[in-house]
This record gives structure tokens, sequence and C-alpha cells, in this order.
């Protein structure tokens, strides 16, 4: 009998999965044909979640370090030694002294409840910001008032030509695609903006490949050229957005001449871009993460937004920029589940979270990391794992022995998602959520999150912080929900929440105007500019020494840093894709052995010469460690303008042929040779 259950993992898709169990125990796992979004389809890193589930690696009994090793210890024995840490750390510094790390690992609706343990003990310092998207969600929120994304099928259905702008959506939205050939079948064009060539890119009629971090001046040029041309909807401005005045007014710093010069983008192609925007109805913009990683991440998706409103493809069926899906949140009761608003938390941003650390007081006494491998995905890893290394107790929750778990006191072994029963809701993109159902029993001692905080809450005495079961949790939580609602979930697999498909369609902005604003009220509230602005001088650059931009970009065929089960994965020596320009400049050819270097971190690594792409990037899978050190060692802790985000693309290297005698490869770096594939 298949089994209807879901991906958990922090992704655009969140696919429904039908998962089948044979005689020996083997788990097939296989896309839901009926979801009308995955649609049967299930990438590499779904298929991987069983492999995960089966991996002789797994974590599957809890383990004490004991000097340089780690020892089997029983449940009841690392429950009482490390309730009795909480309990010291609450007497003797109280409980901003309990740090609890977390982020998304998986993104399900009963992880909330690993919350509730620290906020039932009165709260703790907890990890808050992102490493991920809140630059660009804070500037959607300055100009919509939040992050609405268009259904895929609008976007398929209606748009005449597709931008897909710092997306890597062959690779990490992949579910995207049929709907981009959909459109393209009906004669849509399609736009590739990233400096790195992208697989979709084939697919394309243009691609531009910008210098990182300068996107913000691209749309700022184009725009100006549309306000020149009057290729301007005067309808929508004047009806339904506020302060084009002040925008238009500033929009000849960026001369497109001097933009070209700036961004590597030929000035036809910024006029081109122009004319697209002008003159192409609707144009539908898909926007990525990548692009706000940057010292002035947060102005550059405003400056997008700006453009695409005031070309008139805000609120039209088949237009929009699409970035998030933070429609659904109303949809869910949180608050019922974590209890956070009773809670005194102390905030570390996540960037910042090592500096915090080793800053704190009353000083962080003992640490809990759930959901997330911090030393391989914090920028500037050798800070973060002194701070770490500093606390007294740290205990890792996961299914596998990290390189977090290798620094840790205890390791707690969780189940994998096939063994929990949950509701999986964080989709970046569409508005479908997923009953995740058990598909097997859990494998040796592993327990779901929420119990071994439940146990943790007996221990201290305490036990009515986690009172409930995950029936009565499922229930509260989704509270909002008719009862049919909650029936057709657990019965389909999967229901739509259906918010709009066209984002704004009533003009009625989340704003404070409650119009779009080029000029935002919120924005000047928190210190910026009220308008759309980048400001050259601020544009990070390279030194002479460490001329080219290291862009530590999502891998390709796994999920950050969970890459143990899959044998090329664990290569000591990493591929990094280099632009012609750098080949060109050190005489590098591909396949050579190459040193990448900042002031912070050095590598050995083979280099793929890139034909296409900004010819001065160098590409760096991010979660690959090896050599003894990872690929955030070479980032550091800085962040972008907006919200709390780290800007972790702002990060600059030296890329240089490795001498003839060292030419020869070891064989542990023959085993990184092979799975080079996509070197273009
Ligand atoms: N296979 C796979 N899929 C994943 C993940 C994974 O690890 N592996 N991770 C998931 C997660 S957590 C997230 S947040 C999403 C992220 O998914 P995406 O939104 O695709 O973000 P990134 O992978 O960070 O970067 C995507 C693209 O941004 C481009 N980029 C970088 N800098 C710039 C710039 O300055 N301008 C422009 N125009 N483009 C730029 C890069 O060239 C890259 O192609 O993917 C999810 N899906
Ligand atoms: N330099 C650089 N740094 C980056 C990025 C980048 O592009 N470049 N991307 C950033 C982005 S977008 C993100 S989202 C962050 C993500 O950073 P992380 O959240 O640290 O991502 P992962 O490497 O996927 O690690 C998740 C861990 O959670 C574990 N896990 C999975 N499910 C569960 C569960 O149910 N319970 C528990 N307890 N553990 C579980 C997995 O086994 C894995 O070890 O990284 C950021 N860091
Ligand atoms: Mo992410």
């Amino acid at each position: 009998m298949k089994v209807k259950t879901a991906c958990p993992m922090d992704c655009y898709d969140s696919c429904s999965i039908l998962a089948e169990v044979d005689g020996q125990g083997n788990i097939k796992l296989e896309g839901n044909p009926e979801h009308p979004i995955t649609k049967g389809a299930l990438c590499n890193r779904g298929r991987q979640l069983s492999i995960r589930r089966n991996s002789e690696n797994r974590v599957l009994r809890p383990l004490k370090r004991v000097g340089d090793t780690f020892v089997h210890i029983s449940w009841e024995q690392a429950i009482a030694e490390i309730a009795a840490q909480v309990q010291a750390t609450l007497d003797e510094v109280g409980h901003h002294g309990i740090f609890h790390c977390y982020d998304w690992g998986s993104g399900t609706l009963l992880k909330n409840l690993n919350q509730r343990f620290f906020y039932g003990l009165g709260g703790c310092t907890e990890t808050v910001g992102s490493l991920c998207w809140d630059a660009g969600l804070t500037a959607q929120t300055y100009d919509f008032g939040r992050a609405n994304s268009h259904a895929p099928e609008d976007t398929a259905e209606h748009a005449r030509a597709i931008v897909v702008w710092g997306r890597n959506v062959a690779n990490t939205n992949v579910h995207m695609t049929p709907f981009i050939k959909t459109a393209q079948a009906r004669g849509a064009q399609l736009v590739v903006i990233s400096p790195l060539s992208q697989d979709l890119g084939r697919r394309a009629d243009k691609c531009l490949y910008p210098r990182p971090g300068t996107d913000g001046l691209l749309a700022l040029a184009a725009l100006r050229v549309c306000r020149d041309r009057n290729w301007i909807d005067h309808d929508f401005i004047r009806e339904a957005t506020l302060g084009w005045d002040a925008i238009a007014a500033e929009l000849d710093m960026y001369d497109p001449e001097t933009v070209a010069s700036l961004t590597d983008v030929p000035v036809e192609d910024i006029y081109w871009l122009a004319e697209l925007y002008g003159c192409t109805r609707p144009v539908a913009t898909i926007l990525g993460i990548g692009m706000q990683r940057y010292a002035q991440g947060g102005q550059t998706v405003r400056a997008i937004d700006a453009l695409v409103a005031a070309t008139g493809h805000v609120g039209v069926p088949g237009g929009g920029v699409s970035y998030a899906q933070r429609q659904l949140a109303s949809f869910f009761d949180e608050e019922a589940l974590t209890g956070r608003s009773k809670a005194d938390v102390r905030e570390f941003e996540r960037a910042t979270q090592a500096a915090d650390i080793l800053a704190a007081n009353p000083p962080i006494r003992v640490a809990f990391v759930t959901r997330t491998n911090p030393v391989l995905q914090v920028p500037d890893s050798a800070l973060f794992r002194k701070a770490f290394a500093s606390i007294r107790c740290k205990v890792v929750i996961d299914t596998f022995m990290t390189k977090t778990a290798e620094m840790a006191d205890y390791v707690l072994p969780c189940t994998n998602v096939l063994e929990e029963e949950d509701v999986a809701y964080t989709t970046m993109w569409h508005d479908y959520v997923s009953y995740v159902k058990p598909v097997v029993a859990p494998r040796g001692e592993a327990k779901p999150d929420w119990k071994i905080f439940s146990d943790l809450a007996c221990a201290l005495g305490r036990p009515e912080i986690m009172e409930g079961s995950v029936d009565v949790w499922i229930k509260r939580a989704l509270s909002p929900w008719p009862q049919e609602k909650v029936a057709e979930l657990k019965e389909c697999g999967f229901v739509k929440l259906d918010v709009p498909s066209v984002a704004w369609a009533d003009r009625k902005f989340g704003t404070p105007s409650g119009k779009f604003e080029f000029a935002s009220s919120l924005a000047v509230a928190d210190g910026h500019h009220p308008v759309a602005r980048i400001e050259i001088d601020k544009l990070q650059r390279g030194t002479e020494m460490y001329p080219y931009v290291l862009l530590t970009i999502h891998p390709r065929k796994w999920q950050l840093s969970q890459r143990e089960t899959f044998p090329e994965g664990r290569g000591e020596c990493p591929i990094v894709e280099i632009g012609r320009g750098i080949a060109n400049e050190q005489g590098i050819a591909d396949g050579d052995f190459v040193y990448v270097e900042n002031e912070r971190a050095r590598i050995r690594a083979i280099a793929r010469v890139q034909a296409a792409g900004h010819a001065k990037s160098v590409r760096l899978e991010i979660g690959w460690s090896g050599q003894g050190v990872t690929a955030n060692d070479f980032t550091d802790t800085r962040k972008a303008d907006f919200g709390s985000q780290s800007a972790q693309y702002d990060c600059f290297c030296s890329v240089v042929r490795a001498p003839a005698h060292e030419e020869e490869p070891s064989q542990r770096e023959l085993s990184a040779i092979a799975p080079a594939t996509t070197g273009k």
C-alpha cells in the first residue's frame, strides 16, 4: 500500500510524496501525481529522504562525549544529565543562559514545539533573523505590505515574458520548470538574470550575467530608460501607488553607460531590459534569494519592485514580483504551539550569533541545536566554532553526525520525516500544504524532537509544558480551519489554501497607505532612504589581492550540508566553477588544480572553467567541508541593509593554479573529479 506523505525540506516546492515499503524494509519514494504543483516528480533531495532514513551512518542512540570520543548512553541517562545542566543554568544565570540555535532544516508544524519547551521554562536565548531571505522579505513589506507570489498556474497561463531574476530554478525550484515550459509553448519569452550561468539558461531567449550584487543598479537604470521613453503605467501609478515623483526624480543618478560599466551588463542589454518591461505586457518576475545576500540586497529587491510596478505589471494576471509566499501564515496558529508571546526571549541574530555568544551577559551555559548545522552554514565558521566551543554543555539533536554534532557534548537521535506524523507547511512558493504520515517505525532509539523535549520537561518536574499529543497539537495549530479542511488534508494528503492566484489584484496593498509605496514610510522609520536607492560607493569590491567574487551558493544535487549520503558529496577536494576571465588571467585550464584563498581560508580545488556567466565570479557549493575548513570559512558575518539578513555573497577571493609539482591528484581528490558534470 502506498502512503501519502510530504517532503519537509526548506525549499520552494514542498512535494507531496507516495511511499511504499517492500518486504525487506526498502522504501520506495515517488512524487504524488495528484499534486497540482509537484505533479508526481520528486527531486534528488526528496528521493534521498529514504536513503537518509536507512543510512548506516545515521545516529541511532544517544551519544555522550568522553574525552575525544563519543560513547552510547541510555535515553534515561542522557535526559537526566541534560536536565541537570538546564536546571544548573537556570539556578546560576537564569533562562537566558540557555541557547536554542535553530533554523528550518525541517519545515513542519510540530517542530514549533521545540521552542515551546524553552518558552515554558520562562524563555531562553534563541536565534532570529535569517541567513536566507529576510532582506527581500523586508523590502517587499516596505513596497507591498507583504511578500505575495503569483500562483505558478497564473504565470504559466498569462505571462508574455518571464524574467527569472536570481533564482536557480532548474536546481532549487525544479517544479517551476514545467510551468515555464507551458508559458514558452504559448510563445512567452524567458529571460534569466544571474551572474552564474544557470541550467535554465539553456531554455532562455536571453541571459544577462550581471556582476554579483549590482542588480539594483540594473533595475534602476532600466527604470530610468522607461521613464525617459514614457513606458510608464500612469494610471496604475496615479491610482495605486505613493511616491513615484520621489523615485522618478532620483533616476538621473543611474546613467545606463555608467551602470553598464558597474554591472558588466552591455549597455544595449540595459535598453533591451527596459523595453521588455516597458513594452511587453504582462511580464512575470520570479525573484530568487541569491541577489539579496549583499550589502544593498534589500535595496536591490526594492529597485526591482519599483521597475515592475512603474511599468504596470503589479496586480495583473501573468505579472507580479514573486519572491516568497507569505500569505500562508494567517492559516496557522503558531502561537498555540510555541507560546512565545508569554516568554522572555533574548535574541541573537543568526548571522552574528557567534559574536553574541562570546559577549553574552548572562553567559550561555547550555546550548541546544535543532534543525540546523551551524558550523557549516553560519558565515565565518571559524568564529562560530570558537563561540560554540566556549559553551559548557552543547546538545545537538540530529539524524547524522554533522560537523556541529562532532563538537557536541551530547548528540540525541531524532526521527527522520518518514517516521513522523506532522504537517509540511512552509512552502516558499505555492499555496498547498501537505500531511506528513508515518511510513515506517522510528529506527533504533530515535525520537521525534517534541518527544525529546517532552521527556526533558518531565525530568525537570515541568511535564505540563509539553502536555498534549500529536493530534491535539495539530488541531490547535489548524484551529483557523473549518473541520472539513482538516479532514481533507488527512484524506488527500494535501490541501490548497486558496490564496489569490494574482497578488494584489484588488490594488489594496498592505502598506500603511494601502498603496504600493515607491516611497515607504516604514523604510524611513527603519532608518533607510524612502525610495529604492543603490549607493555606488557602497558596492563591495574585491582587493588587488582578492579580486574575484566567491559565491557560495546552494548545491545542485543535495540540500545545503545534507550531503553525507551522496558518495560524491564527501570529496575532500571540491569543484570550483570559475569564470573564463579568471581562467584567462590566471592561465587556468578546465580540470586544473587551483588554490582558492582569501584573508580567512585557503583550499585546494579542481577548476571547472565556465564558458558563460560573469567572467570574474567563482562558484563553490555551500555545505562543503574538507581540508580542515568549510565553505563558510571564506565568508564573514557582515549584514545586508534590511531586516536581519546576512550578506555572505559579498565575499572575495583569489584563484591561482596549483604549482606543477602539486598537480598529482590524491585518491580522495580523484573521487571528487568523477561527478563534475555540468561544467559548461
Ligand atoms: N538543490 C537544492 N535546492 C534547494 C536548496 C539546496 O540546498 N539545494 N536550498 C533551498 C533553500 S534553503 C533556499 S533558500 C532556496 C534558494 O534558492 P535560490 O533562490 O535559487 O537561491 P540561491 O541558491 O542562493 O541562488 C540562486 C541564484 O542566485 C544567483 N545570484 C547570486 N548572486 C546574484 C546577484 O547578485 N544577482 C543575481 N541576479 N543573481 C544572483 C546565483 O547565480 C544562483 O543562480 O533553494 C532551496 N532549494
Ligand atoms: N555561505 C553561505 N551560507 C549559507 C547559505 C548560502 O547560500 N551561502 N544559505 C543559507 C540558507 S538559505 C539557509 S536556509 C541556511 C540553512 O542552514 P541549515 O538549516 O543549517 O541547513 P542544512 O545544512 O540543511 O542543515 C539542516 C540540519 O537539520 C537536520 N534536520 C533535518 N530535519 C530535522 C528534524 O526534524 N529535527 C532536527 N533536530 N534536525 C533535523 C539535518 O539533518 C541537517 O543536519 O544556510 C545558510 N547559509
Ligand atoms: Mo534558505
